[in-house]
Formats: C-alpha cells, structure tokens, sequence
C-alpha cells in the first residue's frame, strides 16, 4: 500500500480546510493519508485541540515525510510548514506533487513554482472539481516511474 503525505496549512491558516478533506478523502483510494488530522476540521489554527508539543510535532512529521512515497500539498493557502516541508521533501528526492488554484487571486511563491522540473516535483494549477483528475493523472505517473 502505498503512503502518501498530505501537507496543507494549518497556523498559516484554515480557510481551505474543506478542500484539504476533499482531498483526503480523494488521496485515501491510492494509499494510506499518513498526514489525515491535516484535514480536521476540529483542528484549528490556534492549535486548542492538541496537546503536544511542537518538537515533536515536527520530529514526527518528519519521520512520516521521508516513510512516505508520495507528497501532495495544497499551496495557495501560504503556510510556512508547509514550505519547509517540500523543502525537505525535494532533499529526500520524493515525488511531490504542488496543488494552486490561480483563482484564489493569489501568486504562487517564486521558490514553489520555480522548483518546478516536471518529474520529480509538479506544480499544477487546478480549480477545485478538477481534484480527481489532476490526482488521477498524478498517481498514474507515479506508479508507472515505481516499477
Ligand atoms: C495544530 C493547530 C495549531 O498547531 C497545531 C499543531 N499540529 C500539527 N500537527 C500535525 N502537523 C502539523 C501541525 N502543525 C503543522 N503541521 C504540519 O505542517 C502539517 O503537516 C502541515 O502540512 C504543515 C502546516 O504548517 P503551518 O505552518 O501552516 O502550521
């Protein structure tokens, strides 16, 4: 089974939280969500819900993200975890996959978009019912390079 890592904001802030479980919920039929709490909605950006400390937090996300076998953030929420996180992940020679919907007004960062090399690391503006799609096309490739 394949495990995926799901990054999306979370201090950076909630507002695309019902996307992010769209997601999910999506990415949950090619493998296991190893990062699925990313899209509780229970879970905001003050953080009351949760007890631990961000030490761990980070050490344990860390530990999820090189277990993994494939990234997938949503980036047009701004999040710098998030961030550090594709950072780590193109160190760790992961497959990543960058999800940005340009009809959020927004611009992409330069250090996101610009690491854009077709193979390893894809940016991929989207809007939102193309979510299956665009995920489809995704896990098509990564399997077929996995062999
Ligand atoms: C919850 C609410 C506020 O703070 C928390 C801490 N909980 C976290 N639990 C798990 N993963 C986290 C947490 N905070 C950040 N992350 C990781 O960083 C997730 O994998 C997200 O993809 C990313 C979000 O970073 P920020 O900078 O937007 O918080």
């Amino acid at each position: 089974m394949m495990k995926v890592y799901f990054c999306g904001s979370i201090r950076g802030g909630r507002d695309d939280v019902t996307l992010y479980q769209r997601i999910v919920r999506e990415l949950q039929k090619y493998g296991t969500v190893l990062t699925e709490h990313v899209s509780r909605t229970d879970l905001t950006d003050r953080g009351e819900e949760v007890s631990a400390a961000d030490g761990d937090i980070h050490d344990r996300d860390v530990a999820w993200l090189r277990e993994s076998d494939a990234v997938v953030a949503e980036v047009t929420q701004p999040s710098l975890g998030v961030g550090y996180e594709l950072g780590r992940a193109v160190d760790m020679k992961k497959k990543v996959l960058c999800l940005f919907r340009p009809s959020s007004g927004r611009s992409l960062s330069a250090m996101v978009r610009g690491a854009e090399d077709g193979e390893q690391f894809v940016v991929k503006d989207y809007s939102e019912e193309q979510v299956e799609e665009v995920l489809l096309e995704f896990f098509r490739r990564v399997t077929d390079n996995k062999t």
